[in-house]
């Protein structure tokens, strides 16, 4: 097998509507992992940094527009020019933690109106995530925690709509997705996660991240 018996890497992906906590519940498992001497990376897509992100920052900020097909396969190039160095980083033992990937990919696009099975399709045979964290928070904390800033997608009509999307089971099929309890205390949701994270490494890690991804 291609991993040898060397440990590889995890990845851990974490996906949810806007202010559902994905970013602070990321770089406090990433914490975890690196206060625990263990090497880690966090990583967030869009990754606005390269050449396809800065486009899709572009579309984003309203300073581009773009057909909604368009856009779609820009954000799944964006996962494709860094699946790459994401394979290297997990075979090199390290664990990367990323704040949302293809799941969103699909349930903003879908969201638009675009076909769901043609959302998925673009992504498929990226590197599957070792563990999915979907941050559930219901409309009312939404809605108390929205503070939202004027970039594409921030508005509780869109929001509405991604929710009803995140919830299609082909989004979880295939997949390891864990459902989390958002509204709770940080520290709470940090504790579950952890553990989950922690029955995940002890399971068979002989299998390749390349399996078909959401
Ligand atoms: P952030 O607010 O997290 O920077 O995301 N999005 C994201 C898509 O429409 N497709 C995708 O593939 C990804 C990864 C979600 C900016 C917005 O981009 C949306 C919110
Ligand atoms: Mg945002």
């Amino acid at each position: 097998p291609i991993w040898g018996s060397a440990q590889r890497g995890l990845f851990f992906v974490f996906e949810g509507l806007d202010r559902s906590g994905k970013s602070t519940q990321s770089k406090k498992l990433e914490e975890y992992f690196s206060k625990a001497g263990r090497p880690v990376k966090w990583t967030c897509f869009p990754n606005r940094k390269t050449p396809i992100g800065a486009a899709i920052d572009l579309y984003l900020r309203r300073q581009l527009e773009l057909p909604d097909e368009a856009v779609h396969r820009l954000f799944s190039a964006n996962r494709w020019e860094m699946a790459q160095s994401i394979v290297e980083d997990l075979r090199a033992g390290t664990t990367i933690i990323c704040d949302r990937y293809a799941f969103s990919g699909v349930a903003y696009s879908a969201a638009k109106g675009l076909d769901f099975s043609w959302c998925q399709a673009p992504d498929r045979g990226l590197p599957c995530p070792d563990g999915i964290f979907f941050l559930h928070i219901d409309e009312k904390v939404g809605a108390a925690r929205s503070n939202f800033g004027d970039e594409r997608y921030e508005n509780a009509e869109m929001q509405a709509r991604v929710r009803g999307q995140f919830k299609d089971p082909r989004l979880r099929a295939n997949v390891n997705w864990q459902d989390v309890n958002g509204a709770r205390d940080m520290e709470v949701i940090h504790a579950e996660i952890r553990s989950a994270v922690e029955a995940i490494r002890q399971e068979d890690q002989v299998q390749l991240p390349w399996q078909q991804c959401s």
